[in-house]
């Protein structure tokens, strides 16, 4: 998600959606771009539903037919990594016919008058000649944000997994902002979160350089204010800035860092390009992996591994997207040793001579320290919320020890309705981003496109979904879709094998032959590695190319070559082991 939240802070500001799941009943029309919502984000897509149901519609962008595509009043089907010239060409088509909401850019934003000229570049015959689209298909697109009075996009990694991935925020809060929809009620840009509490995480600052409280560690009074907080002397926070998941491996495998603590993730299936991630974790001198599971695809690499407790074991606060803050309480006891991760990482520092800070005797303890992280600068404000209220029911930020009401949908808008941007200036901004397309396109020797991502009834590297044998039953097997030309022209059978060949690695496929991705295209989810046989791990074949802002992986475009694998031998469940 750093593409949304880095596209964010340059647009309005400030990390994180400026509307909420309400906006959802009061919206005539969704966008639905770069997202999977019927397979990934079930309920908020069901949610969605019973509004299109009432009447609203619904627009999906995705070069495959999804479960959420099926649904649509109008499916675009873009080439793989051309999302920035559609949405500038969709702005053209709107500023053409006279839809700008120009009391609104002129009250509440800055950079407009840049965009004309830069949009000029973007008529629909060219839109068309990138995407691959139909001119009528762009135009209806366009006609249909004229004709909604309220109007919500939805994004997720078909966008942010993108090279361009901060730009695709931009340009889809430069459409919002430009029509005046956003920040009022069934309007507005919304990026969906992938894991359970990756909100809470942004907010208390696990990407890149940041600190809690929705600050970064390169911006001198966020240090001070955090170094005041937690009784550091002035200078402590290092004002450095890390470059990425990617590099970080890189300088691990050329021995620059020689330790590492890998917790709650398993990025030897996980991570792009993932033969520097094995080298990395080889070359390192010392590797502890924490976590729930003994058995993935990391912890063979580690020299001590530490047993976590799962979330139904453990106290815990969980943010969703749209701020709502809910206590998970400790439904069941922690087997063996295993303990709650924020009990190991506070050990740990105990045991390094930290006990002053890190002695806390309960999950409610650390939460208590965490409210007086607030950020009047970005409307981040939970100050009024502890374990205790959170006993009640959820709470949405901003939620002030003055206020008493659970949801507090509107962010920006001061009490009197005065609309205030998280920018200095308090006025959202306009980028002008132009379209430059995904790092790897189709060659000679690479002559197809692959694209990866989820089902509905697997999790990521399976380590708890790969052991629920009804999950097992709906979702059974590895696999990569294919057009049925394209299976022909190769001799490619049903369960045939197929080997994905790209300049960074291999992987070999049963096939499943399908029209759901077009020509030239495939489709293969990365949730089958390893431990469930050799030659499985998609990410051995994605490559490395990055977003410069946001550092995320382009995981969704990848050229490849195919190959038969000789020898028809279907794909027998691997059954796990301990
Ligand atoms: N069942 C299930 N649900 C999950 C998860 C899971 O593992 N399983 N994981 C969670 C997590 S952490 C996340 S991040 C979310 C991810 O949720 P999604 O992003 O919705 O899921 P993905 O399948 O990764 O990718 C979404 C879509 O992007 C499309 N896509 C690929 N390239 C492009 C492109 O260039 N342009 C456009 N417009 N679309 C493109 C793909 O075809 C795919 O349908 O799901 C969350 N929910
Ligand atoms: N090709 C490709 N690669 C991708 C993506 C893609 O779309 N395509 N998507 C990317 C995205 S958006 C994401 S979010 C990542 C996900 O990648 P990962 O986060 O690496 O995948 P998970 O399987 O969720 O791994 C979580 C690990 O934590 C363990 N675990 C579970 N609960 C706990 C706990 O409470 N404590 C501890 N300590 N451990 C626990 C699990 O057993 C598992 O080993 O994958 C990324 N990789
Ligand atoms: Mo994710």
């Amino acid at each position: 998600m750093a593409s949304a939240g880095s596209g964010y802070k340059l647009s309005l500001g400030a990390d994180a959606p400026p509307g909420s799941y309400n906006d959802i009943e009061t919206a005539d029309l969704f966008l639905v771009i770069g997202s999977n919502m019927a397979d990934c984000h079930p309920i908020l897509f069901l949610r969605m539903m019973d509004r299109v149901k009432q009447g609203a519609k619904l627009i999906v962008v995705d070069p495959r037919r999804t479960a959420t595509a099926e649904k649509a009043h109008l499916h675009l089907a873009p080439k793989s990594g051309t999302d920035l010239a559609l949405l500038n060409g969709i702005l053209h088509l709107i500023a053409e016919a006279g839809g700008v909401d120009e009391a609104f850019a002129e009250a509440h934003t800055e950079g407009w008058a840049g965009m004309p000229a830069f949009l000029a570049d973007y008529p629909p015959e060219r839109v068309a000649a990138i995407t691959g689209l139909k001119v009528e298909d762009i135009r209806a697109t366009a006609d249909m944000v004229l004709a909604a009075s309220e109007f919500m996009t939805f994004w997720t990694m078909g966008l942010n997994q993108s090279v361009q991935g901060t730009f695709n925020t931009n340009a889809i809060c430069n459409l919002h902002l430009a029509t005046g929809q956003i920040c009022r009620p069934g309007s507005g840009p919304f990026s969906l979160t992938g894991q359970p509490n990756a909100m809470g995480g942004r907010e208390m600052g696990y990407m890149g350089p940041g600190l809690p409280g929705q600050r970064s560690a390169l911006v001198e009074g966020d240090r001070l204010f955090c170094e005041e907080r937690w009784g550091l002397a002035p200078g402590t926070i290092r004002a450095e800035e890390g470059t990425g998941t990617i590099t970080m491996f890189e300088a691990m495998k050329a021995g620059e860092i020689r330790a590492a603590w890998v917790i709650c993730t398993n990025p030897v299936a996980s991570v792009a390009n993932r033969k520097t991630v094995t080298a990395a974790l080889e070359r390192a001198e010392f590797v502890v992996v924490q976590d729930a599971y003994a058995e993935t695809e990391t912890t063979p690499y580690a020299d001590i591994l530490l047993p976590a407790a799962v979330s139904f074991e453990a106290d815990g606060v969980m943010v969703n997207s749209e701020r709502n803050m809910a206590l998970t309480a400790a439904a069941a006891t922690a087997p063996g040793e295993a303990l709650p991760d924020w009990q190991i990482i506070a050990k740990v520092a105990c045991a390094m001579g930290y006990e002053h800070a890190f002695t806390y005797k309960s999950a409610a303890e650390v939460f208590d320290e965490i409210r007086h992280f607030s950020n009047p600068a970005t409307g981040y404000d939970i100050s009024g919320v502890t374990h205790e209220c959170l006993r009640q029911g959820s709470i949405q930020w901003p939620a002030s020890e003055a206020r008493t009401t659970a949801r507090n949908p509107a962010r920006y808008r001061k009490p009197d309705g005065r609309l205030k941007f998280a920018t200095e200036s308090g006025r959202a901004r306009f980028w002008p981003r132009a379209h430059n397309g995904p790092a790897e396109v189709p060659d000679e020797d690479y002559p197809f496109i692959l694209n990866t991502g989820r089902l509905q009834h697997q999790w990521h590297t399976m380590t708890k979904t790969g052991r629920v044998s009804r999950l097992n039953k709906l979702n059974p097997s590895p696999f990569a879709e294919i057009h049925p030309d394209d299976a022909a022209a190769f001799k490619i059978d049903k369960n045939d094998r197929i080997s994905l060949t790209s300049r960074h690695g291999e992987a070999v496929l049963p096939a499943l032959i399908t029209d759901r991705v077009s020509p030239g295209a495939l489709f293969a989810p990365f949730h089958w590695n390893d431990v469930f046989g050799d030659q499985l791990a998609v990410n051995a074949v994605t490559g490395d190319a990055v977003d410069p802002v946001s550092l995320q992986p382009e995981f969704k475009v990848t050229a490849v070559r195919l190959r038969r694998v000789e020898g028809r031998r279907s794909w027998k469940h691997r059954r796990r082991r301990g």
